[in-house]
């Protein structure tokens, strides 16, 4: 029965009068249940109930979660503690931040200036969720000052992007002449299969940047030349191609690109067949602003066993016919060890050659 029905039907049973007293006396009863049930019962909310919050996997690499967050840990089911995104860009930067070049400070005094890493040489921002994961990988034999005064610089300018990273160093093992392209391969390898990284850095260990607005992460689309100015080169490009120094590329990119050539034995060469690769796989290079996208480089002499190589223009000509079979997916090479230093993980592979 509608209310409209049920009035008419009151006031044919009861009358006007009664019917108003009836109504009087049920909107009393009314009033008094409502007031006691309100002193009585608990204080409860009437809005729509939130929705749990998603607690996403967490990117990077597939250790531990790290303890101690600084936020409040969100009520629910779960008391586990649910850190905020970072900023989209980090208040901790500071811009122009000159790297001092000699002299670097032992590895003992770094890591006391570094916020606590995980062995290995992993950080993660403490008291937000990083939006990027980047490992670092760096080719390497026999730079061991470079190294200090690399790592001296590289951690403090990361921690203030707020982004997760870790330092992995793939160092030749042996006299055999150098090879720059296999040991970047080596190194992806091997840290893809430490972690699940957004990006990869590929960084010769002898650059420094020096603005920290030059953020070590990668794009969507395009591999990015980190290193455009470099003051050895007068903060200018020598040619546009140039892809080599410190390259930031998703791993799918990539492995698109079946990574470097392994053939380049000897100092040049590799970073141009990278860069032909770029374009063979229908992308392009992307730079940052040179106004923050600068290096300086430690002066240095030439190395043993990476003298130029003869070849090298020899080689770049077959680049477009060989990409797909010499890469990542013709890589051999022995991993000798893999040790998980305070600053970064070594990698030392024997990588053949003569
Ligand atoms: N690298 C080593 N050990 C070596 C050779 C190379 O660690 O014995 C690594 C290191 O990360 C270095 C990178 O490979 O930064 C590139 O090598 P490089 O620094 O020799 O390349 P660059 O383009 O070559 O700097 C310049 C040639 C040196 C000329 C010096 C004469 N003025
Ligand atoms: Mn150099």
């Amino acid at each position: 029965m509608t209310i409209c029905g049920r009035g008419f039907f009151l006031m044919a049973r009861f009358g006007c009068g009664r019917l108003l007293k009836f109504l009087c006396s049920a909107a009393l009863l009314g009033v008094v249940t409502l007031l006691l049930h309100n002193v009585f019962s608990e204080p409860h909310d009437h809005t729509t109930p939130k929705p749990e919050p998603k607690t996403e996997p967490e990117p990077g690499p597939k250790t531990e979660p790290e303890p101690g967050p600084k936020t409040e840990p969100e009520p629910g089911p779960s008391s586990f503690p649910v850190l905020a995104d970072c900023n989209e860009v980090s208040p901790l930067l500071v811009g122009p931040c000159p790297p001092k070049l000699y002299s670097p400070p032992s590895l003992e005094e770094i890591q006391n200036k570094s916020a606590p890493l995980s062995p290995g040489g992993l950080y993660s921002p403490p008291d937000c969720q990083a939006k990027h994961s980047s490992a670092i990988v760096i080719p390497y034999r026999d730079r061991a000052s470079h190294l200090r005064t690399f790592l001296d610089h590289l951690h403090l300018f990361l921690q203030r992007q707020q982004i997760q990273y870790k330092i992995y160093v793939v160092e030749q093992w042996g006299r055999g002449t150098f090879n720059r392209g296999k040991l970047l391969n080596v190194g992806v390898q091997e840290a893809l299969r430490d972690g699940n990284w957004t990006c990869i850095i590929t960084h010769d260990v002898d650059l420094l940047p020096e603005d920290d607005r030059n953020i070590y992460s990668c794009d969507p689309r395009n591999p990015t030349h980190l290193s455009v100015g470099v003051d050895k080169f007068n903060y200018m490009l020598p040619y546009t191609s140039l892809l080599g120094g410190v390259v930031a590329i998703a791993p799918d990119h990539f492995k698109r690109m079946n990574g470097y050539s392994n053939r380049f034995w000897g100092w040049g060469g590799e970073d141009d067949d990278f860069s032909a690769r770029v374009s063979l796989c229908g992308m392009k290079v992307v730079r940052p602003p040179v106004a923050f996208a600068r290096y300086k480089m430690i002066v240095h002499k030439n190395d043993k066993g990476n003298a130029p190589n003869p070849s090298r223009m020899e080689l770049l000509k077959q680049t477009r016919n060989n990409w797909r079979r010499d890469g990542l997916n013709s890589l051999n090479y022995k991993l000798l060890s893999k040790k998980l230093e305070g600053l970064y993980t070594n990698l030392t592979v024997d990588i053949g050659g003569t």
